[in-house]
């Protein structure tokens, strides 16, 4: 009898303890920089994502890959993007794989960007495209719903279609029909928005509302945010901003008629970041209104820095038109990267910073508010999952053996206290490569030279050491290699020796000729 007694005991506490594991909300934006949202020194409205951080908590030091799909590979498997077999996730477990075994309801709405289907990956439902990027009006033939092809109709809800509005009704669809409540089981729900990578393209209305705010252009506005940065906190005085590229020309220097297409550009990045704001703002009164926002763990990141790249054509077409394709450049990549150095693709701190705003009522111990230094990675996210959602990390997933666990889980930081971080964070995306040790950081862009950099002092990356400390990079260059070649296993171009010169970086490019077409 007393046996009895004390196995019921035991399956209540069991009981209990499996009540209290929280929902998971996992946001990802793309191609958003580390300055971009107004918690982070943005002039863009932002109130709902500033609203979680006010009450959360914030990381200045938070990274990701500085691309797309690799930054999805490390989110979902807590490896190094070819160690998890890059696309295939042939090495890797993905986060609803593991949660799923462990009680989890797990969904995904978003961008996917990765091999076959997130059906295929543990996800009980998805709605999305597999596509990297597509047009926010009328999007493309890789959209699916539950594994099944989605035809893109008009409208959907009654607003006509767009790719950030959708995602959020899908999202919010699922919760309706997992009937969400504060008894109902744990879920994981993956919002992967393609916002504000290009086309640029918003409503309208949406991009009025930033009407005229980036006449100033880009030199003023980086020292705004960067001054905005400093008030606050998030970046301590002793970075200086980095100055202007010098593939970037001054604000000043360039003519009224490029000025006024450069500020028309910002608007409508500007405007696609508000909407992203405003449909977060969906998800958190939807979990309200359920009674189970205070124990659902919200995160939101980023999968790389402002882009470079310029891919504009149908300049002359309006950014509300599905015809049109704009995109901004380096210049105001720059500014969305503020303070930081270089872009998406490069693994310098202006590629790989990312915002990372957690907010848990029910977890986080530290002080509304708090900004954390201690430096985190995407590949955290699983370890992290793990243990709040006490989910096993498998040695194999069907045929597919899985590498071992190379993320650490952030809940210390979470609980406020001072995790036992990293030894080493390696970097890597086609010849741009890095490698954090401490304060120590080696980078090289495009297989060029390799540069060190003492992030204690020098987070913004313009003393480059090297020449003084030769044996330092002779040492994490050999560990850069060893992980390279041993752990991530990357291709023989990416072990391609560093060259001793930093190759120009050159982005920009005059498209005032399609105004004629
Ligand atoms: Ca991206």
């Amino acid at each position: 009898m007393k046996t009895r007694i004390l196995f019921l005991l035991f399956l209540g506490v069991l009981a209990t303890v499996h009540a209290k594991r929280p929902n998971i909300v996992l946001i990802m934006a793309d191609d958003l920089g580390f300055s971009d949202l107004g918690c982070y020194g943005s002039e863009i409205e932002t109130p709902n994502l500033d609203r979680l951080a006010k009450d959360g908590l914030r990381f200045s030091q938070f990274y990701n890959t500085a691309k797309c799909h690799s930054s999805r590979v490390c989110l979902l498997t807590g490896l190094y993007c070819n160690q998890a077999g890059s696309n295939s996730l042939s090495r890797g477990a993905t986060i609803a794989e593991v949660l799923r075994p462990a009680g989890y309801s797990t969904w995904m709405a978003g961008k996917w960007h990765l091999s076959n289907q997130p059906t295929d990956f543990g996800f009980q439902r998805y709605w999305g495209h597999l596509s990297g990027a597509c047009n926010f009006f009328t999007g493309d033939n890789t959209f699916r719903l539950d594994g099944r092809k989605w035809d893109i109709p008009k409208t959907l809800n009654g607003k006509p279609f767009y790719t950030t509005h959708a995602i959020t009704d899908f999202a919010l669809d699922f919760l309706k029909d997992g009937k969400i409540d504060s008894n109902s089981d744990p879920f994981l729900l993956y919002v992967a928005y393609n916002a504000p990578h290009y086309p640029l393209q918003a409503p309208e209305d949406a991009v009025k509302k930033y009407k005229g705010r980036y006449d100033a252009g880009w030199d003023q506005l980086r020292q705004t945010r960067y001054a905005k940065q400093v008030t606050t906190g998030l970046i301590p005085k002793k970075f200086k901003l980095s100055p202007r590229a010098p593939h970037v020309p001054a604000w000043d220097e360039i003519n009224d008629s490029e000025k006024a297409w450069e500020a028309r550009r910002m608007e409508v990045f500007a405007a696609m970041i508000d909407l992203v704001d405003q449909n977060v703002g969906r998800l958190i009164d939807d979990l309200k209104r359920r009674k189970v926002f205070e124990n659902t763990l919200f995160l939101f990141c980023a999968d790389n820095g402002g882009c470079p790249f310029e891919r504009t054509r149908g300049r002359n077409l309006e950014p509300w038109d599905p015809k049109s394709y704009w995109t901004y450049d380096a210049s105001w990549g720059q500014v969305s990267n503020t303070p930081f150095r270089l872009y998406k693709q490069n693994q310098h701190e202006g590629g790989i910073s990312s915002p990372l705003i957690a907010h848990w009522p029910n977890g986080i111990k530290a002080k509304a508010g708090t900004i954390t230094r201690q430096p985190a990675h995407l590949i955290d996210f699983m370890a992290t999952f793990l243990e709040i959602g006490q989910a096993r990390y498998p040695k194999t997933v069907g045929k597919r053996k899985i590498d071992p666990l190379q993320g650490k889980s952030l809940l210390p930081i979470l609980e406020g206290k001072e995790r036992k971080g990293h030894e080493t964070l390696y970097f890597q995306f086609g010849t741009d490569r890095a490698l954090r040790k401490e304060n120590w950081k080696l980078v090289s862009a495009k297989g060029g030279k390799w540069e060190l950099y003492d992030l204690d002092k020098d987070r913004t990356e313009l003393n480059d050491l090297s020449d003084k400390y030769p044996e330092r990079v002779n040492e994490m260059s050999k560990e850069w290699f060893d992980i390279a070649k041993n752990k991530d296993r990357v291709g023989k171009k990416a072990l391609s020796p560093a060259r001793g010169q930093i190759k120009d970086l050159s982005f920009r490019k005059d498209t005032s000729s399609q105004l004629e077409e």
